[in-house]
């Protein structure tokens, strides 16, 4: 583990990526963006939290950093993918985005000023434990005045229902990263539209494994695998709902 590429991160240094033909960085990228992958798929503890306070200092966009981190994210999941990381690598790299999360939350919080508000309802069905990405959302969407109600993880369709009924939200947003999960989602869309509270709502998918197919096939309103782009959906709805 952690020699792929060997490529040490020099930390600071703003090249461009002219030097990717030596390095292996992928054209566009900055130094600074590729480190912060870097360090994540390298699961270097003291580079991950150091990288995202310079990149903060210097002034980066706290969702481009964020960006960063989750690209970090998908190349741990293709080392799992090809058997060079294990469970093991998984839950270290989800401490580490974590971390980087704690750092850059204030400065999410701070980004959002607008002041239309919605009920969203967020959720990780029955089958899948995945959080950070739905948590990462929740903290956008609380930014842009939304009220939100998370669930957590693992949320029997039954549940989610019953919080429908009760909170009348005008969002139900579902994260999925497992397949696994595709089962209690359409299950708990089903329920909702049985029991006549489909109407009223605006179900999203989101989440590394939703794709415009699957929105298709379960009656979602709107799908995503960006957590801005689903604030961007809240607030034009909002907005056109009159809230
Ligand atoms: C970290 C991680 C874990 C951690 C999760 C920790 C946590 N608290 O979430 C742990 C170690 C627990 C874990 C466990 C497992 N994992 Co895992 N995991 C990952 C990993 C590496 C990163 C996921 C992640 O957090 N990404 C970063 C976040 C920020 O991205 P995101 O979730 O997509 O969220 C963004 C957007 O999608 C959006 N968003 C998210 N939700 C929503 C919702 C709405 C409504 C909207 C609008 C937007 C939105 O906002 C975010 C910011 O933009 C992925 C690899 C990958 N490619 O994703 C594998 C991966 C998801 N895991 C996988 C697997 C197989 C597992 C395990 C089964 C492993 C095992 N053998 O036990 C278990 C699953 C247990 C279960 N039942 O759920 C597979 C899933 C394969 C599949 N296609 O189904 C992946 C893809 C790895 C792989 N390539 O094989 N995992």
């Amino acid at each position: 583990m952690g020699s792929r590429g060997g490529i040490r991160p020099q930390y600071g240094a703003m090249l461009t990526s002219d030097q990717s033909v030596e390095t292996g960085f992928i054209a566009g990228d900055t130094v600074m963006s590729q480190d912060l992958k870097t360090a994540i798929v390298e699961l270097d503890r003291d580079a991950v939290p150091a990288l995202v306070t310079q990149r903060l200092e210097a002034g980066d966009d706290p969702l481009e950093i964020l960006g960063d981190c989750r690209a970090g994210m998908t190349l741990v999941g293709e080392r799992f993918e090809e058997g060079e990381y294990f469970l093991a690598e998984l839950l270290i790299s989800a401490e580490l985005f974590k971390e980087a999360v704690a750092l850059l939350d204030p400065h999410l919080e701070e980004a959002g000023s607008r002041e239309t508000a919605g009920v969203v309802v967020l959720a990780t069905m029955r089958g899948d434990i995945h959080d950070l990405g739905k948590n990462i959302f929740a903290t956008l969407l609380r930014a842009h005045a939304f009220e939100v109600h998370d669930l957590g993880v693992n949320v029997e369709p039954t549940h989610l229902v019953d919080e429908v009924q009760e909170l009348k939200p005008d969002f139900v947003g579902f994260s999925s990263l497992i397949t696994t999960a595709f089962d209690s989602t359409r299950q708990a869309i089903e329920m909702l539209e049985d029991k006549g509270l489909r109407a009223g709502v605006k179900i999203m998918l989101g989440g590394g494994v939703t794709t415009p197919g699957l929105a298709k096939h379960l009656r979602a309103d709107f799908q995503t695998s960006d957590a801005s782009t689903g604030v961007t959906y809240c607030l034009e709805e909002a907005a056109a709902a009159g809230t």
